[in-house]
């Protein structure tokens, strides 16, 4: 039978399980990454699992989020991830050498393999032909210490690319479009297969630019095929002989398909502050802009900021636009400034900074007050910039940059840029980068496992639930609306990533943006513990969009967290939950949120017989003696993992 390349890959890695959508399969990781603001966590959890060596091909430490270092955290958490990585055959690498993402795609990916990441973006890896997933940091140590990761199959849309794009257009605009179609919930449980005669005129680059923002469709992954653009890329790393051609089978068929005529594509934008609230840049209008940012794992390779040096070589940055460019990797930082392109960036205005998240994370470059930010970066959510009350304009680089000329959101596109005597490089720009072996402490072969771990003041053990009991009585401690995000619950920022080892600290800023008492009123109900067994979160569609960030799980469970009610969750946050012994249940109907409300008191009886059942699990509602009912949907793994309150319980000596 046809298949899907996304089921070849799949089907190449199976330990276990059917490749039929919903079921639970294994699957074997071949390699894995993760970056500093989750990696903590990992290794902490890894150390916890005491494996010996990696069980993958390959595992990186990335250091890339927290780079700022305005006090001892970051330090200390950098020296601690550099020595876990020593004593596990992990690569390091170090501050300073760039975004996770962007490196794994020029040093590391390989067509046809696995990679698990503890990072949403991961999936960017689909466009060298990867199958690349985001995870909970707990899933990763796991893949980490066994090789292997298990999740629900998912289906696969077939997007059907055409056309070719025309100048001023490019890979940001081909993802918009894709969001404004699927929506930020549209990709929940798929795969996005990319395919058709349109694939011959994006590079690997563009490529990774789309699947990069996969994660903002909520997708599992996505990926395009092997092809001639990526024996190109590879060859421009110095590594051809990891190519292989891979493509799905003619004929195969798709459980939902998309057309895209690249041809009929103009710049497009998403305004604040969801990133499919797209529109075209000629519909959104001229808005007045304080600061363009360019730079992230999503556009942040040599091909863009070679675009973006051609627009603003000769030319300056508008006197009230403030303009960021972080560069994705330091081998590309290292070529612009041996071909001089660094140069017409810093004349024409820019504040180049280091090579690293950066402000896509809010670790710095805030924008002002009420102020217009327009990044070519993937997520706008309120808040994450650092500014409460600024608007975030997701573009590409080349409307970022016109824009930082121009000082108003607009384009070069329909000829005007061309008028203005602008020639944008081509399409596939595969150069030659040499990397930056400086920048990575890599000895596979000794063995290192009696390396001293190196732990800081600011690393705290991560908490532990406990196995889940017969009955729970919990309160109400927040009702949230829909696609609340993992910023909302685990917010970000210079004030609070700093914190991601010390989880204890942090969760004084659980759900800050949305309301600043939830902490104590979870403390609050811990207090009275003769009473309570704990809390309960209400949330509507899609709850735990965005960042993988497990500390969106650890936190409640810090503050007492037992159970979640929503109408619907995001993957990841899903497994997060899970892996720390917290219950994700679904409205079976989603009307029966209205009548829950902040302080109601819920209780869920023989909850463990309830679970095998397998059907809805009723719950009480205290405040008028009514019921409702919840679909947990868990697979037989999953409720081991509940029953035992968290994975960590669960695995502990096993690999012993
Ligand atoms: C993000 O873009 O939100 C992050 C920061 O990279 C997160 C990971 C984290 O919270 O550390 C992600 O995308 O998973
Ligand atoms: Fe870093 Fe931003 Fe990419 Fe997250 S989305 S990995 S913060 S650059």
């Amino acid at each position: 039978m046809s298949k899907t390349l996304a089921y070849k890959i799949l089907e190449d890695h199976l330990l276990s399980g059917r490749l039929v959508p919903g079921e639970e399969i294994t699957i074997r990781m071949d390699q894995t990454l993760t970056q500093d603001a989750t990696g903590t966590m990992v290794y902490l959890q890894l150390e916890a699992l005491d494996p010996g060596r990696v069980a993958t091909e390959l595992s990186v430490s990335y250091v890339d989020h927290n780079t700022l270092q305005s006090g001892f955290m970051n330090a200390d958490d950098h020296a601690f991830l550099e020595s876990v990585a020593k004593r596990h055959g992990i690569v390091f690498s170090k501050a300073g050498n760039g975004i996770c993402h962007q490196l794994h795609l020029e040093i590391f990916g390989v067509p046809g393999k696995t990679l698990l990441g503890s990072d949403s973006h991961t999936p960017t890896g689909g466009g060298l032909g990867m199958i690349a997933i985001g995870a909970g940091g707990l899933d990763v140590a796991v893949a980490m210490a066994k090789g292997t990761y298990s999740l629900a199959v998912p289906k696969v849309i077939g997007v059907h690319v055409t056309g070719k794009l025309r100048p001023w257009v490019s890979a940001k605009d081909v993802i918009l479009h894709v969001l404004s179609k699927l929506s930020v919930k549209g990709g929940v449980g798929k795969i996005v297969e990319y395919y058709g005669d349109g694939l011959s005129a994006l590079s690997v680059t563009d490529r990774a630019t789309i699947t990069n923002m996969g994660a903002e469709l909520g997708a599992t992954t996505s990926v395009f095929p092997s092809d001639e653009n990526t024996l190109s890329y590879l060859t421009a790393q110095g590594r051809a002989d990891v190519w292989r051609p891979l493509a799905a089978d003619p004929g195969c068929v798709y459980d939902e398909t998309l057309e895209i005529d690249l041809s009929a594509l103009e710049p497009l934008v998403a305004l604040p502050h969801s990133p499919d609230n797209v529109k075209s840049v000629r519909e959104a209008g001229p808005v007045r802009v304080n600061q363009v940012a360019i730079g992230s794992c999503t556009n942040s390779s040599f091909a863009d900021l070679m675009k973006v040096a051609a627009i603003l070589k000769g030319r300056s940055v508008a006197p009230d636009v403030s303009l960021v460019i972080a560069p994705g990797s330091s081998a590309i930082l290292a070529k612009l400034a041996e071909n001089g392109a660094l140069a017409d960036l810093i004349r024409a205005g820019a504040r180049v900074i280091e090579c690293a998240c950066g402000p896509c994370i809010g670790m710095g470059q805030s924008p002002r007050s009420g102020g217009v930010s327009l990044r070519t970066f993937n997520r706008n959510f309120k808040g994450r910039s650092g500014t409460p009350d600024a608007g975030i304009y997701i573009v590409s680089p080349e409307t970022a940059a016109w824009s930082a000329l121009s000082g108003v959101l607009s384009t070069g596109f329909g000829g005007a840029g061309e008028a203005a005597g602008i020639v944008l490089p081509a399409a596939i720009a595969d150069e030659p980068l040499k990397r930056n072996e400086a920048f990575f402490v890599r000895d596979p072969e000794a063995d290192k496992t009696n390396t001293p771990v190196v732990m800081g003041p600011n690393i705290k053990p991560f908490p532990l639930n406990v196995p889940l009991p017969e009955n729970l009585l919990l309160r109400v401690t927040m009702k949230a609306g829909d696609n609340i995000t993992t910023d909302d619950i685990m917010p970000a920022g210079t004030k609070v990533l700093p914190y991601r080892s010390n989880v204890p600290y942090m969760s004084n800023f659980c759900f800050e943006t949305i309301d600043t008492d939830f902490p104590k009123r979870c403390r609050d109900v811990a207090a009275e513990h003769s009473a309570y067994d704990g809390c309960a979160i209400v949330g509507g569609q899609n709850y735990g969009q965005g960042s993988s960030r497990e500390h969106a799980a650890l936190a409640p469970l810090h503050l007492g967290v037992r159970c979640v009610i929503a109408k619907s969750f995001a993957r990841i946050h899903r497994s997060n939950l899970i892996n720390s012994g917290i219950l994700p249940l679904t409205f079976e109907d989603p009307a029966d949120y209205d009548a829950l409300s902040q302080g109601c008191e819920l209780y869920l009886e023989h909850l463990p017989a309830q679970l095998r059942a397998g059907g809805p699990v009723t719950i009480r509602n205290l405040a008028d003696q009514s019921t409702f009912r919840a679909v947990g949907a868990f697979s037989s793994q999953e409720l081991d993992l509940l029953f035992a309150g968290g994975k960590i319980n669960l695995l502990k000596g096993e690999l012993k």
